[in-house]
């Protein structure tokens, strides 16, 4: 139940009982502890509830700018102040796999340690960085879910029929087994929350909405794959923001942020560890660019020069090019000359003068997430991508005077890799770095975190790798190894070189040593082979 139920005596009436429900009136958001990164998630959910509700009360509270051994107090502080009737909790990631210093120090460094290290001295160094990042892991899970149950007893001393919702990206990707670990009664959300929102503070039913309450329902069956309602977005009102937001300026002091602004939802693509696609859908709806547009313009006039366009994919697919264009063009003539943006780009998607338009606009970032520089394993993972047309598109920015770093994301073994996969990935980057420069092309290497819901999870089911009922949020270092995707056959090789990598390297330049170790002990493929795909390679695939 979402609501209230306030239950009138049918005697008092002419018709038989009626319940009315009232909806929640006081919204607290409360952003989990996260690494400072603008909180755009619930600055949109309270500006379309404002939108649609206005006569709700709102109030944002950060607990990204608030010191660890202050969480307790400043939540109770922020309750005491605001006295809410829902407690609406943002948790964005769990999973902290990245092959860069993350919360816990560098966690693929010393879980590559623990896991493949002849020398002992590194394994146990491995195991005792390994095991406090496994701690702060679970530290950080039981943390959060006391913030919640405290956050919901301590408004329940001024509402007694207060509750909690919460949602975020971290939730979406695990809500199933969050269910096991937060208080009964809390509102589970997947996905998009601006529709459960408006139904609770409007006193209507929720059921239908993509959600469960822990205790009182079950997630359906295939939930993270319905679909989302679809909402009209409109230009966020920083004004009324910042009037419900008492550390606003956090964000805004420090010129370097970049502050989201989303210009479409949804991805259509496939990609066989991706769960961006399920949690925002397969169809791509585009944001009004005029909307789109003012919101910027009313950041630039607070000061903000960076943006970051926070879609799953800037450039989904060849027949959204019109749409980034048309953004793009905009943003030209909106005479906002001195901003720098960064996004999410697929750049098989991309024309000359698309090219040209990013340039002029001031895209000072760019990530080529091709994962594999093998056409025939880009083509297995499902991803879609032609790389034939990413080397084009890739001289065509170089020719409009993109000049800037390019990163290009690399993930070894995911399916069928093959020590002659990895030459052809090499033979790709190689070709890249005569684009843009050497020192312009920095490979990122990343091993895959396995997610639930996603193709690879299938994979790893049919291949044995992993049991049905696995518990994807588990840190155990049997099960950890698994989701830190890097199977065998070639998983300890890849494990060495990389442990051969952090000792060459102070770890400043771990991807480009990463390849030149390849390359040196593998040698190139030929251009060609890796832009090839065999067609029994397709038919089994
Ligand atoms: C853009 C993006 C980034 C950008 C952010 C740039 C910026 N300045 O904002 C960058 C590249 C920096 C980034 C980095 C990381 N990211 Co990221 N990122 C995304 C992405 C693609 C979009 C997030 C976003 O802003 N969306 C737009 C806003 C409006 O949506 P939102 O915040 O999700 O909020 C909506 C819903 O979630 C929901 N909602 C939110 N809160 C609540 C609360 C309630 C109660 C309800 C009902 C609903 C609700 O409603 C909101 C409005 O519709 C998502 C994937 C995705 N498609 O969602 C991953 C995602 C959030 N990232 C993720 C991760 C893990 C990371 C990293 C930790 C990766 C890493 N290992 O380093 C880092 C964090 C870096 C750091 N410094 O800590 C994960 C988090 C889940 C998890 N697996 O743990 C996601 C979900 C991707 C994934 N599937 O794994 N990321
Ligand atoms: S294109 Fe990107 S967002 Fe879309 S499914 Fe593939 S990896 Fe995910």
């Amino acid at each position: 139940m979402s609501t209230i139920d306030y239950t009138v005596n049918s005697q008092d009436l002419d018709h038989n009982m009626f319940a009315v429900s009232i909806g929640s009136d006081r919204l607290l958001y409360i952003r989990l502890p996260c690494n400072p990164i603008f909180p755009i998630g619930v600055v949109y959910l309270s500006d379309h509830i404002h939108k649609v509700a206005p006569h709700v009360q709102q109030n944002i509270f950060d607990l990204g700018t608030v010191p660890p051994l202050d969480f307790y107090a400043a939540l109770d502080r922020a309750i005491d102040k605001f006295q809410p009737n829902l407690l609406v909790f943002s948790w964005r990631d769990i999973q902290i796999y990245a092959p860069v210093g993350g919360r816990g120090g560098n966690p693929l460094q010393n879980a590559f340690e623990f896991y493949y290290a002849k020398n002992p001295f590194k394994k146990l160094r491995g195991a005792l960085n390994g095991l406090r990042l496994f701690t702060s892991y679970y530290t950080e899970l039981w943390r959060n879910s006391q913030l919640i149950k405290r956050g919901l007893s301590r408004a329940r001393r001024y509402h007694p029929e207060a509750r909690a919702v919460i949602g975020g990206g971290a939730v979406s990707v695990f809500y199933e087994q969050l269910g096991n670990i937060l208080p009964k009664g809390t509102i589970i959300s997947v996905g998009e929350g601006e529709s459960l929102l408006e139904r609770l503070v409007q006193g209507r039913e929720i059921e239908s909405d993509r959600c469960y309450v822990i205790g009182e329902t079950k997630p359906r069956a295939r939930l993270i794959h319905e679909q989302p309602a679809p909402i009209e977005k409109s230009a966020c009102d920083y004004d009324y923001i910042e009037s419900i937001w008492e550390d606003f300026n956090y964000y805004f002091r420090d010129r370097d942020f970049y502050i989201g602004v989303q210009t479409k939802r949804g991805c259509p693509h496939n990609c066989c560890y991706c769960i961006y696609t399920v949690i925002e859908g397969k169809q791509v709806r585009i944001n009004p660019t005029d909307e789109v547009i003012k919101e910027m313009r009313i950041l630039y006039d607070r000061g903000v020069r960076n943006f970051w366009f926070t879609d799953a994919q800037f450039i989904p697919a060849k027949k959204f090019i019109d749409d980034a264009i048309e953004l793009l063009e905009k943003v030209k003539a909106s005479g906002m000359t001195d901003i720098h943006w960064a996004a999410y780009i697929r750049a098989d998607n991309l024309t000359p003068y698309l090219c040209q338009l990013m340039v002029e606009t001031g895209m000072s970032y760019f990530e080529i997430g091709i994962t594999s520089g093998s056409q025939e394993l880009v083509r297995k993972m499902r991803m879609g991508y032609n790389l034939k047309s990413v080397l084009q598109n890739c001289r065509d920015l170089r020719a409009a005077g993109f000049n800037e770093l390019v990163s290009v994301n690399y993930s070894f073994n995911v399916i069928d890799e093959t020590l002659e996969t990895v030459r052809q990935t090499i033979a790709y980057h190689r070709e890249l770095e005569a684009i843009f420069g050497a020192d312009k092309v920095e490979p990122a290497i990343f091993f895959i975190g396995l997610q639930p819901h996603t193709h690879l999870e299938d994979y790893a089911f049919k291949n044995n790798i992993l049991k049905e009922g696995y518990n994807p949020m588990s840190m155990m270092p049997w099960t950890a190894k698994k989701l830190l995707w890097n199977p065998e056959p070639l998983g300890s090789f890849f494990g060495e070189v990389c442990l051969e990598a952090w000792k060459r390297d102070d770890g400043d330049d771990f991807g480009r040593t990463v390849m030149n170790i390849l390359e040196e002990r593998l040698g190139r493929a030929p251009l060609e082979e890796a832009l090839a795909a065999p067609m029994k390679e397709l038919i089994n695939a």
